[in-house]
Order: structure tokens, then sequence, then C-alpha cells
């Protein structure tokens, strides 16, 4: 138990761990996100239960994995039907106010904010329809993703570089009028929508990099990729088959880079006006609700879970917590729900005691051999994807393909997949009992393909989803969607 505090909480899109200056990143300028590491714990191993927006996101907010609640992709989500924390905390008397992107179903739905300003939920609560039809193997391949990258990288303006600005604005403007001393504690979800792409980027940041310090991905080339039959099934929906020409690459991590900077400058913004506000007893967290490939393995985006994809930068700053510090405990978003109750000093309510995640004030007396459980059902598969990493090891359980196997401190890129190697069959099979002890692979697999395909059948069936075409990316508040055609 920790005593109770104000809390900020920021969430980026698309930010993965490597790509901040506090996490070894010596090209990257992320000042304000260092500065919050130098003033509190760094977590090196977090990792999102999701690697994809609205399942993430959904499991932020309920502390629950998708097979627990069943909000499995970006069509079926979070629709306040499970309890949130936020829900915890409002009930418990707490302001609990949301500003921007949240990618649930509804602002009409109860979600468990005391308020949700200009709230970023999915398209007309559908979302992205074309993955429902993974379940059958009919999703169409993804074209729009292929030229977001290539031809949208670089700078320019963006509907999301303008929702960041009005989400750093109305989180001033609400600090601003919630300074003075209140007789329960807030919380503050201050929710940005870069670095997600397009990357577009404003020339000022833009000229802060040049385009041959640009690091290249670890692992792209056509000779060193993974072969894995799911990976190349996940290539070809995202069209990034051939997506290995050095100077594109540079040019999109370029871009990339920039936009974090934009991102991280807009929580600079709002840390600043925290100071002058002398609003210095806040804990402050900062996550992201997934990575980002950025041409590794072949791939942009996420919805895989190779770390670049599933591990995403966790940052907790403020009272209780000693300045400058850093784990390396197994930590997951999952840990967030009972962390931000502790962090308003509540207590866990007995509906949630079956809750896997645990305060992140007590990661120092996180066992060694610590699970750590992730999930994904949605664009790009053909059957469920499962990960029980455990101390070195990490386990990527398919559903209908071979498992992989890899040794992290010796393979953080994971390119040697020991699960084809005997002398590994014992680790192999210890961490598949582990997992099967937490749910059940083909059991859950085919539930989450029952829903799926009921999903699809009420928007009705493969044509009307395929003739509807495909969105991009989900437009901010009051901005028109792009949708592409499938052809
Ligand atoms: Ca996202």
């Amino acid at each position: 138990m920790v005593r109770a505090a104000n809390t900020v909480i920021f969430v980026s899109d698309n930010h993965a761990q490597s790509a901040a200056g506090c996490y070894g990143n010596s090209v990257i300028q992320t000042p304000a996100l260092d500065s919050l590491a130098a003033r509190g714990m760094r977590f090196d191993n977090a990792y999102c239960a999701s690697p994809l927006c609205c399942p993430s996101r959904a499991a932020l907010a309920t502390g629950r994995f998708p097979h627990e609640t069943g909000f499995v992709d970006n069509a079926i989500v979070y629709d306040g039907s499970v309890a949130s924390w936020m829900h915890r905390a409002r009930a418990a008397g707490c302001k609990v106010v949301s500003v921007g992107k949240l990618h649930f179903r509804s602002a009409a739905d109860d979600n468990g904010f005391s308020q949700e300003q200009i709230p970023m939920h999915i398209l007309d609560g559908r979302g992205g329809t074309t993955m429902l039809l993974r379940a059958t193997g009919e999703e169409p391949t993804n074209i729009g993703q292929w030229e977001l990258y290539t031809q949208h990288s670089g700078v320019g303006a963006s509907s999301y570089q303008q929702y960041d600005r009005d989400i750093t604005h109305n989180a001033i403007t609400w600090l601003r009028a919630n300074a003075q001393p209140q007789a329960k504690p807030w919380v503050l979800f201050v929710s940005y929508a870069s670095p997600h792409p397009p990357f577009r980027v404003p020339p000022h940041i833009d000229q802060l990099y040049t385009l041959s310090e640009m690091p290249l991905p670890q692992v792209f080339s056509a000779a060193v990729r993974s072969q894995h039959p799911a990976i190349t099934h996940l290539r070809k929906i995202m069209d990034t088959s051939v997506m290995d020409d050095e100077d594109t690459l540079r040019r999109i991590t370029k871009a990339y880079y920039g936009l974090i900077t934009h991102m991280d400058r807009q929580i600079g913004e709002v840390l600043g006006e925290m100071e002058a506000l002398e609003l210095l007893d806040c804990r402050i967290i900062y996550t992201s609700d997934h990575g980002e490939m950025l041409g590794n393995q072949g791939l942009f985006g996420k919805s895989c879970v190779f770390e670049g994809a599933l591990k995403v930068p966790l940052i907790l700053s403020g009272p209780d917590i000693v300045p400058g510090t850093s784990s390396d405990a197994l930590v997951s978003h999952v840990d967030l729900f009972p962390t931000l109750l502790d962090s308003l000093n509540l207590t866990v309510q007995p509906g949630d005691a079956d809750l896997q995640g645990r305060s992140l004030f007590n990661v120092s007396s996180f066992e060694r051999d610590r699970k750590l459980f992730a999930e994904y059902h949605a664009t790009g598969t053909t059957g469920g994807v499962f990960v029980l990493r455990q101390d070195r090891y990490k386990l990527i359980y398919h559903v209908g393909h071979p498992n992989e196997l890899y040794d992290l401190q010796a393979d953080p890129f994971e390119t040697v997949n020991l699960a084809e190697q005997q002398k590994h069959s014992a680790t192999l099979d210890h961490l598949i009992t582990v997992l099967k002890g937490l749910c059940n692979p083909e059991d859950h697999d085919r539930a989450v393909k029952q829903a799926q395909g009921k999903k699809a059948a009420e928007y009705g069936g493969r044509d009307a989803i395929v003739g509807s075409g495909t969105l991009v990316y989900t437009p901010p508040p009051g901005i028109k969607a792009e949708i592409t055609k499938i052809v």
C-alpha cells in the first residue's frame, strides 16, 4: 500500500520501447520521457496484453486478457460491460477524466470515466471489420497499410498531430481547473494518437534528424527474416513482403522518430504546466498501447508478438518511487489495474480477486520466474497466437502452426527458433504446460473465431464487409474516415 496521490497517466499509440532516449536509444530525442524516467522507475520488460489498439486498451482498462473478456480485435471492443479500474476509482468518489484516444466502442457506453473529453472511439461503433474475416481465412490484403508507411512518412501535417495538440490543450485546461487540493485524489488519463502512422512530422522537428544517422532494422533482409508460416501470412496481409529498400527504411524511421519527438513535446508541455501549477506531488505514468516493428522481420506496425510489437515503454514516477531506478521484472499492462487503484490508496474489490495483475509498487517482490502472458487474435492471423515468457525463454504458441521458442538473452531479435532443436524440448514442454495452465489455446481460438464469425454475419458477411472497404486508420473526432477500396 502506498499513500494516495493524484495520478496522471500518459498513453501514446504505437511507441516501441527501443525508440526512447531513456531506453538507450542515442539517436532519438525524447527529453520529456527521459526526465520522467530520471524522476522515476523505468520498466525494461514491460509488455502489452495484445499487440493491437483495441484489445490492448481493453486489457489496460480491465486488467484482464482478451481470453477473459472477449475483447479480442478492433471490431469486438471494450464496451464498459466488464469492470475497469476507472469504474472502481469513480465508485470510490475519485474524479477519473480521460482526454483523447480511448478506442472503445462508443462514448455512449459507460466506460468508467467520470468524463471523456474529445474521445476517439472505433469508427461508427464498427471499427476494423475486415479483420473479422480472419476467422474463415478470407481476410483481404490490407493495401492501405503499405502506402501509409511508404507514401505518407515525412514532413507534413496530419489530423493526428492536430488531435495531439488539442489533447494537450484540454489536459492543461483540466489541470488548471483542478490544481487546488481536493478531498479525493483524481486520475487524469491523457491519451495521444501519435506515434501511430501516418508518420507526418512538423518541419521544425524533422530538421532535428538526418537520414544518415537513422539505424536500419536489425533483421530485415529476405535472407534472414523469419519464414515462419504465420509471419509469412502476416506480411502478405500487410502487403509488406518486399519492404527492404534501405533508403525507404531510413526515411520511415526518420519520420517515426520525428513523430515520437512531437509526442514527447506534447507530454513535455503538460509536465511543464504541472510544474507551473506546483502539482509536484502527482504520480505520473507513461506507456504505449503496443510497439512498432519498424521494418524488423519485414514487418511494420504491430499485429505480431515479436518483441518490437509486444514490448512497450513503461515509466512510473512520483511519491513512493525511487528516482532514476529501473526494473527488469516481467510486467504487463494488466498490472496497471491494481497499480492505479494502489496509487489512489484504494483496495481491490471482491469481484477483482481473480485479476492476474499485481501492483507495480511492489515490483521488488516479484519472483524471478514470474510468468508473462500475452495473446493475439486479429488481423494477419489464421490462428490464435499465445505468448508465455518465463525468465529468458519466450514461447510463441500458434494454433494451427508450429510453435516458436526464443532465448531472449542470447537472441534478443528472435532469429533462432529453438523449438526446432531437440535439446530445448524440455524447456518447450515446460512452457507449453505452464501456458495451458493459464488458458486452453485451442478452445479459446475456437471461441474467438465463433464470435468473429457471428459479428461478420451481423455486418452482412464477407461480401458486404469487403464491399464497404478497409479503414486505413481511425479518424479523430470530427474528421472524415479514409476508406480504401479492397481490390
Ligand atoms: Ca495502437
